[in-house]
């Protein structure tokens, strides 16, 4: 962590609880770097989390108001935050089972409300914290703990489900690309209405060592076989479509 982000994260909470390898830190320096871009302060914003590997981002480590709320609940708290506190930049930052699995039902009606929030979701492909259980959004065919034998069901394309359903704002980016990445997530901040960012990131733990991706360096090369939304001539086949999936038409820029 560079030191001018160091100011941002309480020394009690490190290190962090990350396994080595995982692709998680990467993504709270985005956001801490974003929050710095968009000109934010650490006292304008209020982040709110699940539980999960992901949920820790902002709770303990933030210094910051944080809620750490309980599983699949964060978008109802964010949603009473920002009620609450219109004037406060409110920020979920969640797993990909927290928000789309047990806590689905609020992410898309927040998004049909296109309530003022910015959802940051960190997918790794199935429930890390948990023992690496299959989720909605893993891949055919890949092996989890309660899949030793391959997923039979197809994963949601969450950014598309979350455009779909309202969202003003939803671009999918990955860990592999941390300046785009950051790019999304100050885009995501400013937007006014509601602004959903999946963030990519690998799980060496329990999703790479499952699927024979021998290290988190062939995982950062396998989070490089991208293409773009909107880039013509070029179909996403197996490859991870990355970029901003809906513009945000409805929404403004602050
Ligand atoms: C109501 C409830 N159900 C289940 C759990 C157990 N649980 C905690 S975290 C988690 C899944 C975490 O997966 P995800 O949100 O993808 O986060 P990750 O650890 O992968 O970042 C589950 C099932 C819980 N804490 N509370
Ligand atoms: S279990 Fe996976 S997502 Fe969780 S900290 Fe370890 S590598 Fe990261
Ligand atoms: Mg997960």
């Amino acid at each position: 962590m560079p030191k001018t982000l160091l100011k941002h994260i309480r020394k009690k909470a490190m290190p962090t609880p990350f396994c080595a390898g995982c692709g998680l830190g990467i993504l709270m320096q985005a956001i801490l770097r974003a929050i710095e871009n968009s000109g934010r302060s650490m006292s304008d914003m209020v982040f709110v989390s699940g539980i999960g590997c992901t949920a820790w981002i902002p709770s303990p480590h933030f210094n910051a108001d944080t809620l750490h709320t309980p599983h699949g609940r964060p978008v109802a708290f964010a949603t009473g935050v920002k009620l609450a506190m219109p004037e406060k930049t409110v920020m979920v930052i969640s797993g990909d089972g927290d928000l789309a699995s047990i806590g689905g039902n609020h992410l898309i009606h927040a998004a049909r409300r296109d309530l003022d929030i910015t959802v940051i979701c960190g997918n790794n492909l199935l429930y890390g914290m948990t023992g690496g259980q299959v989720g909605p959004t893993t891949p055919i065919g890949a092996k989890t703990s309660t899949t030793p034998r391959g997923n039979r069901n197809r994963a949601f394309d969450l950014t598309k489900l979350v455009y779909g359903a309202g969202a003003s704002y939803a671009a999918r980016e990955s860990v592999a690309y941390p300046k785009r990445l950051t790019r999304a997530i100050e885009g995501a901040i400013r937007h006014t209405g509601f602004a959903f960012v999946e963030s990519l990131v690998w799980c060496p733990t329990q999703y790479g060592r499952r699927n024979r991706i021998s290290d988190p360096v062939e995982m950062l090369k396998q989070n490089k076989q991208v293409t773009r939304f909107g880039d013509p001539g070029r179909p996403g086949g197996n490859k991870i479509v990355l970029g901003v999936a809906g513009q945000p038409s409805k929404g403004k820029q602050k």
